[in-house]
């Protein structure tokens, strides 16, 4: 660590900071040490409130239950919208920018509030009721936060699919929480390319026989099927209905939304999560990992598709009042500047994207950021996967001049906001480090047995209570969420991730200990990959495991086994890749096949991925012991196959 120094706190960055490290060091300590009094300020403070709570936490880790703030009631639409009118209806929620640079505009909180009332309207129209479920199939427009928060008006609970998931991944997620509504768009655009939602939700609905509506917003105008009765367009819905809906009384732990997300096993799981905590640990994360000061323009590049779309584009932001600024595009469209020219062209002052653009646009070279200005930046941010103090370097001294603090924010879907996270005016920063626990967040690091150790060590990342924005179960399935999370150390919150802590209390990510790959910071499940190309005909099994690759932190390796008899060509190496591309989606797309005759077994049939991850990093001197498979011979065959790949 030596070789990158630490980069202590700017003055200046501190002496306008909402928290500095004495402030740090007191509200963590009360945090931990009187949860109850200190969450029950955060709660008032950061939220209002239909019906107070008397109770602020309770939660069984053996059970996998968390509740907070039970028997207070309040509305996630009126925290986003409804209660900053009266100061801000004129002031901007939301920056569009479109993926062509010449498209872009400002939505005011006023407009959003008359947007989502319209759709909670029209929703409840088609009959969509409290607790009901509303899968949201989305480009990057702002339709898409209007759609969101309607749900929350009328107490829907929304399951988002990622654009880029295939009609077979939103087929699957549709049926599993048993959506009845479906929002898409006719088509999205990013870098300039047409994505065919509204034909990818046509073929998922073909299976969906309860999807009763279908909601299109028009964004290109392209060519679509249209199914009368269940598909409706959005702009004829929303055109004369009341721009006012009452909104919904919720409880604190009724359910706000589902979010599939890759886990080691098995298809995707719904992480569930509730109204007030969940709100709460977003818009106090937002404020605080972000600094954020009253009229900060700040961009978080994220897809609302996923988790850090859902907590840090649309809620925490909005719950705080903030200028939100929400983009269609990709940073490399139409050139790798992309993101620097929406910096100065909306004066952005917070920047938080993945560890794998900066990478990307890190090999475009220094000159396309140099060539433009970034003086309105003020801090950056990263998340979604470890970042290589390299890339930390780079981004620290060319993006941000050597001025801004950059946030490394540790956390999950299931975790549902920052939970290991710099607060800009409190904390040192080490490059490659998440650094320290936010207010109330108990990280431990346990070693093989499931004991904690103290001070610096390496070992599995949990946590050992209850925080506010926690997963509270997996759709339809609570024993999953337990098996999963609370059963491999019993009494915590396993992370899957492994971790180091060094002599400061800093903690270091080293990546996932479980059989959950991280490609460009999405994750997914190798038995995902593996369940997809062994619906080929021809093949007989397959591994999947993740390697190192530069920019995207981790690339997807397939050992793949042919039927007997079956010529391994490159022709069926192009439908293996077509095939998972299909049955998931472009992030799906495998980097390097190798055809495996045989995988590495123990004598129980298991297959040793130890094994097949140090053939594909090509870390061939160190195999550890191979005494206790079945064939060790397999081994030699893979080293061999790997060269002829
Ligand atoms: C927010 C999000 C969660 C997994 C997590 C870990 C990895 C996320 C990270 C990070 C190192 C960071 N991860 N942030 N690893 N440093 N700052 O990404 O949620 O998609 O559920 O992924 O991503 O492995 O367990 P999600």
């Amino acid at each position: 660590m030596s070789e990158f120094p630490v980069h202590p706190v700017p003055a200046e960055f501190a002496a306008n900071a909402h928290i500095t490290r004495e402030k740090y060091d007191a509200m963590y300590q009360r945090s931990i040490s009187e949860p109850e009094a200190f969450w029950a300020e955060q709660a008032n403070e950061f939220l209002d409130w239909q019906k107070p709570f008397t109770q602020v936490k309770s939660f069984d880790f053996h059970k996998g239950t968390a509740e907070w703030f039970a028997d207070g009631t309040l509305n996630v639409s009126v925290n986003c919208i409804d209660r900053h009118l009266p100061a801000r209806a004129d002031q901007t929620a939301i920056i569009w920018e479109g993926d062509d640079p010449n498209d872009d505009k400002k939505i005011t909180y006023s407009q959003l509030s008359s947007e989502v009332n319209k759709l909670a309207n029209v929703l409840k129209a088609r009959g969509v009721k409290k607790g009901d479920r509303v899968c949201i199939y989305m480009p990057m427009i702002v339709e898409a936060t209007y759609a969101m928060l309607a749900c929350t008006r009328i107490g829907a609970v929304h399951s988002i699919v990622f654009g880029g998931f295939s009609p077979e991944a939103l087929k699957d997620r549709i049926l599993d929480s048993d959506c009845q509504t479906l929002i898409t768009a006719d088509e999205g655009v990013r870098g300039g390319k047409s994505v065919p939602l509204k034909v990818n939700a046509d073929k998922a609905l073909a299976s969906c026989p309860n999807v009763h509506t279908c909601l299109v917003v028009e964004r290109t105008g392209g060519d679509i099927a249209w199914t009368e009765g269940r598909d409706v367009w959005y702009h004829e819905a929303v055109a004369d209905v009341s721009e006012q809906c009452e909104p919904e009384e919720m409880a604190a732990e009724d359910p706000m939304f589902i979010l599939y997300t890759s886990g080691s096993t098995g298809k995707p799981k719904g992480v569930l999560h509730t109204t007030a905590g969940y709100l709460l640990q977003a818009a106090m994360t937002h404020k605080y990992t972000f600094d954020y000061q009253e009229g900060d323009v700040y961009w978080c590049t994220a897809d609302v598709g996923w988790v850090t779309g859902h907590s840090y584009i649309v809620y925490g932001p909005l719950a705080n009042g903030a200028i939100t600024l929400m983009f269609e595009g990709v940073p490399t469209y139409p050139t790798a500047s992309r993101c620097w020219d929406v910096v100065d062209k909306h004066q952005v002052n917070t920047f938080y994207t993945a560890p794998t653009a900066i990478r990307a646009l890190m090999g475009a070279g220094d000159e396309l950021v140099t060539n433009t200005s970034r003086k309105s930046l003020k801090l950056l941010g990263t998340v979604g996967e470890p970042i290589n103090p390299e890339a930390w370097e780079w981004y620290y001294r060319v993006v941000g001049d050597s001025r801004c603090p950059i946030v490394d924010t540790w956390w999950q879907t299931e975790t549902g906001a920052h939970m290991l996270t710099p607060l800009p005016g409190a904390t040192d920063l080490k490059p490659g480090s998440a650094t320290l626990p936010f207010f109330g967040v108990e990280p431990v690091i346990l070693d093989a047995e499931g004991k904690e150790v103290e001070g610096a060590c390496e070992g599995s990342l949990a946590i050992k209570s209850s925080w506010p924005s926690q997963i509270r179960s997996v759709y339809g399935d609570h024993q999953r969420c337990v098996d999963t999370y609370y059963s491999t150390y019993p009494g915590y919150y396993f992370t899957g991730d492994g971790a180091r802590r060094d002599e400061d209390g800093y903690y270091w990510i080293t990546g996932r200990v479980d059989d959950v790959l991280n490609v460009s910071g999405h994750r997914m499940g190798t038995a995902e990959v593996e369940s997809a190309l062994v619906l080929h005909a021809d093949i007989a099994e397959a591994a999947v495991v993740g390697y190192p690759h530069d920019i995207k932190g981790q690339g997807i390796y397939c050992y793949v086994t042919p039927m007997a008899g079956v010529e391994p060509t490159d022709e069926l190496k192009k439908a293996l890749v077509a095939l998972c591309v299909q049955e998931i989606g472009p992030i799906a797309k495998p980097d390097l096949i190798q055809w495996a005759p045989g995988l590495p077994k123990t004598r129980s049939g298991k297959i040793m991925r130890r094994i097949l991850r140090k053939v594909a990093a090509n870390e061939l001197e160190n195999l550890g012991d191979t005494s206790t498979l079945a064939d060790p011979s397999v081994v030699d065959q893979l080293i061999e196959n790997r060269l002829n790949r």
